[in-house]
């Protein structure tokens, strides 16, 4: 084990305070792609970039075209949390973490066993009519080629968050809170270029910043330990 990964799992033994915020990359390991690495879906061929499909105003014209990257790129069988997921939920379980803060619309956190999961942008294991809000499962929105309709004729949607549309209130101040009083904040498999979400580290106030990410991030220069390694290879040894 490296002096950094020492120095992170003697503080995480010191610490029952801890607050994880996360993304794409924490799932990189199970097999789904984020967005900026090579081989993620930014430099995947596409019609258009996935900021513009996952966009409000593009589902609301293109729900089809949504559809089809939906079920090509979203939809994948068969993932399993890794390592980095499932050691998360172990020190929730120790009375160590308060929270999970998440960018992922995968739900890998709660299969790995996490109970506090603060999803900033929603879940793909969800869905819901675009006019009326009745609830529908994951699956109308995943198989066939149509797009999928509710009794009512509204389109249904995933229940994630949309580019050009607001984060939920009550999981923003929720996640500001966490952050704030938090001892440890580990910040794990994001590039911090996604606003308002980046913005949530400015809120905490220790003096155990963590970083882990393969490349670097705009916020590198402020933490107190950077980790520029595989989150999972990473979490595997705390
Ligand atoms: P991003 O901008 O794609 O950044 C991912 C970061 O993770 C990059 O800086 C990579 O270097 C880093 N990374 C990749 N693999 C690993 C690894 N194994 N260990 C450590 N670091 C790694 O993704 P962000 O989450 O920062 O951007 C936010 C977007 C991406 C959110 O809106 C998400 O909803 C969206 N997204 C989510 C998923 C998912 O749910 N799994 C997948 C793809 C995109």
């Amino acid at each position: 084990m490296n002096e950094s990964i020492q120095k992170l799992k003697d503080w995480i033994q010191e610490s029952d305070n801890i607050v994880f915020f996360g993304g794409a990359g924490v799932s990189t390991e199970s097999g789904i792609p984020d967005f900026r690495s090579v081989d993620g879906l930014y430099n995947q061929k596409w019609d258009y970039p996935p900021e513009t499909i996952l966009s409000h105003s593009f589902f609301n014209r293109y729900p089809d075209e949504y559809y089809r990257f939906h079920r090509e790129k979203l939809v994948i069988e068969g993932v399993k949390p890794n390592r980095a997921h499932i050691r998360l939920a172990e020190l929730e379980e120790e009375g160590k973490l308060r929270a999970v803060i998440t960018q992922n619309i995968d739900g890998l956190h709660q299969a790995a066993g996490s109970k506090n999961v603060l999803e900033l942008h929603g879940s793909i294991l969800r869905a819901y009519c675009s006019r009326c809000g009745r609830k529908y499962p994951a699956d109308m929105m995943n198989y066939g080629t149509d797009v999928p309709k509710c009794s009512c004729g509204g389109v249904i949607r995933p229940d994630i968050v949309l580019y050009e549309e607001p984060l939920n209130d009550g999981i923003m101040t929720s996640a500001i809170q966490y952050i704030r009083n938090a001892d440890i904040l580990i910040i794990g498999g994001t590039s911090l270029n996604v606003y308002p979400a980046a913005g949530l580290i400015n809120y905490y106030n220790g003096n155990k910043l963590v970083l882990v990410n393969l490349s670097e991030t705009p916020y590198d220069r402020y933490a107190n330990l950077v980790i520029h390694e595989k989150i999972g290879e990473v979490f595997g040894q705390i």
